[in-house]
């Protein structure tokens, strides 16, 4: 059986990482045995990241490197794509990785308020006695990092700027599709949605939740979403190459 190594899950997701919930959604669509082994610390992992998935004695880390071992199998995550489509949805996937997460990143973790939350979720399994020293030095990297990348050097408003010509990019593709390309949810749905999911969740009202929870359109997308691939889904009809 494929494990996948996932972070848990918080507010409401089935992991607090969207890159966690993009490899499940995409074992979800592909219908196979799969079962989640929870990790805290990816220290080990090969990237030092999750998720990672273990196919017999093979580790595959990286969610793009997951879909393409599991493209490899002979899966279809993008049935019925054109190429244009495809090109699109990778851009798509692409400006999500690059912008949005790094809103969401930035909202969790140096906010104030919402740091709290965070806190108290990502590292219950933190002894209390080394939590306080150990979360700070981490929230000092995440700060270091959101600075050398550029969302934490933005004013609000700027963020919430950038973010919304996302939303208009990926409401423009959404249409009135059920899905980002059509009638049946493929790898860009997967990739997308937990990252809207989470800023729609984040445990206290900032900006940029503020923004997405006004834009009706992508809310009911992310249900959707959500209904079709997160893990418990009925698995989705792909098509499997001969
Ligand atoms: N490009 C990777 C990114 C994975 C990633 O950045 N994971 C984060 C959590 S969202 C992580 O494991 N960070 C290290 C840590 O939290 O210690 C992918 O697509 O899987």
């Amino acid at each position: 059986m494929l494990t996948l190594l996932t972070f848990p899950g918080s507010f409401g997701a089935p992991s607090h990482s969207p890159y966690c919930v993009k490899a499940m959604c995409l074992l979800q669509m592909l219908g196979l045995n799969w079962q989640p082994e929870y990790m805290h610390d990816p220290r080990k992992m090969p990237l030092s990241r999750l998720p990672v998935l273990k196919d017999g004695d093979q580790l595959i880390p990286d969610s793009a490197h997951i879909q393409m071992h599991l493209e490899a199998k002979g899966v279809d995550f993008n049935a019925g794509l054109s190429e244009l489509e495809k090109a699109q949805a990778h851009a798509l996937v692409q400006m999500t990785e690059a912008g949005l997460y790094n809103i969401l990143v930035h909202d969790r973790w140096l906010v104030d308020a919402s740091w709290e939350h965070t806190r108290a979720k990502f590292f219950k399994a933190i002894p209390w006695l080394i939590r306080g020293p150990l979360t700070r030095n981490l929230r000092k990297g995440i700060r270091s990092k959101m600075m050398a990348q550029g969302t934490a050097q933005f004013s609000e408003s700027e963020r919430v700027e950038h973010m919304k010509r996302d939303l208009v990019a990926l409401s423009a593709q959404l249409g009135e599709f059920a899905f980002l390309f059509g009638d049946a949810p493929t790898a860009a749905d997967a990739a997308i949605a937990p990252v809207l999911d989470m800023i729609l969740n984040l445990p206290v009202e900032t900006a940029a939740r503020c923004l997405l929870r006004s834009w009706d359109g992508l809310t009911a997308y992310v249900v959707r979403v959500s209904d079709a691939i997160y893990p418990g889904a009925q698995p989705v009809k792909l098509s499997v190459a001969a």
